[in-house]
């Protein structure tokens, strides 16, 4: 029988156990949008987990919506995160970097000077986000012209070129909870003419070029996809959802990723909506692959469903801030350390690198 301990081989990178760190912005990056030393401390103390999801970070200075996240657009970002990726290595863990971009869900100040945020449509997010002046409301978006759309590409497959420069083992490409792909995937967001919007397939179409683009430029073995089909953090559910997120993973199939990262129900929530039932299993059969869920698994949870065959691997978020050797701890039964939420985004070291491991 699978354990929840035992390696996995995913796509070119080999995992020494199926926990997961999974992607969770901190917003600790120092000037110049970069990973500073807390931050290579911070992974380095995380690198026990099979695979570290390091967190979403912004794949060129249009793609940022929050303040303090750290990019993979420069040269000094790249060394930047080098650090991070040595650290983990030296620990034996493996890391790949999330690639972000935040369409709509940004504000005009936390982008270069006379731009405003583009996504799928011109219609404004009913959602705030944090900048230098606190949490605000985001900012009107612009919908990209068709005809900008190469040029987006062109970041991803910067952004992935950049992160195998840093050191990471792959990417994830970051096409949920609402952002930029998300945007362009769903009926209640994407309101689009022409190649880019209208049937599933066509708003399938920005995601499927984004991953043909990186996967052809640092390898399908390395390049994952996170998925939220319920997440409704910034924008409704699609009106299908079943039918766009199954075209989406019937896509996706042949391509012979490194995985593919799915959160069931409410990102951070719930992780099933009342009245909104969804069949990930039914996902789960048409994907030949890594299949890695995600959203509040317990050490009971987490085994069972790796035990059952439901899921290859299991990514855990908060319970990773809170307990930096959560491996461990799941493997001894033992408890975790309690999060200390008021620390989860931006400051110091507190709440960051100062949660206890075990003794010994
Ligand atoms: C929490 C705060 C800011 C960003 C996501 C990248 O939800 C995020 C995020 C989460 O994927």
């Amino acid at each position: 029988m699978t354990t929840l301990f035992d390696p996995i081989q995913m796509g070119d990178i080999a995992l020494a156990n199926r926990i997961v760190m999974a992607p969770l912005t901190r917003n600790r990056a120092i000037e110049g949008n970069k990973p500073g030393p807390l931050t290579v401390e911070y992974y380095r103390q995380r690198a026990t987990a099979g695979l570290i999801v390091a967190e979403a970070s912004p794949i060129s200075p249009t793609a940022q919506g929050y303040l303090d996240t750290p990019g993979i657009w420069s040269a000094e970002q790249v060394t930047a995160w080098q650090a991070v990726t040595k650290a983990v290595h030296a620990e034996g863990g493996k890391i790949v970097l999330q690639l972000w971009h935040v369409g709509r869900i940004s504000h005009t100040s936390l982008l270069p000077a006379g731009e405003v945020p583009v996504s799928s449509t011109d219609k404004v997010a009913d959602a705030s986000t944090f900048t230098s002046e606190g949490f605000i409301p985001v900012s009107k978006p612009r919908a990209l012209r068709d005809d900008e759309i190469p040029a987006l590409i062109e970041d991803y497959r910067k952004a992935a070129r950049n992160a195998i420069a840093a050191g990471f083992d792959g990417v994830e490409i970051h096409a949920a909870n609402t952002y930029l792909i998300e945007q362009f995937l769903r009926d209640s967001v994407n309101d689009r003419s022409g190649p880019y919007g209208g049937s599933i397939e066509n708003r399938t179409r920005l995601l499927l070029e984004v991953t043909r683009a990186v996967a052809g430029e640092i390898g399908a073995g390395r390049t994952g996809i996170r998925l939220s089909p319920m997440t409704t953090f910034t924008a409704p559910l699609d009106s299908n959802p079943q039918a766009l997120y199954g075209y989406v993973v019937e896509q996706l199939a042949p391509l012979g990723l490194a995985y593919l990262h799915v959160i069931e129900g409410e990102t951070g929530g719930t992780r099933t909506p009342e009245g909104k039932p969804f069949d990930y299993a039914a996902l789960h059969r048409a994907y030949p692959g890594v299949w890695m869920l995600n959203n509040g698994y317990d050490r009971d949870l987490a085994l069972q469903t790796v035990a059952d065959g439901k899921a290859d691997l299991i990514a855990f978020g908060r319970p990773f801030i809170s307990t930096p050797d959560l491996v461990r701890r799941l493997r001894d039964g033992a408890p975790l350390n309690e999060l200390r939420a008021d620390k989860l985004y931006g400051g110091g070291a507190e709440g960051y690198t100062d949660y206890p491991t075990l003794a010994g």
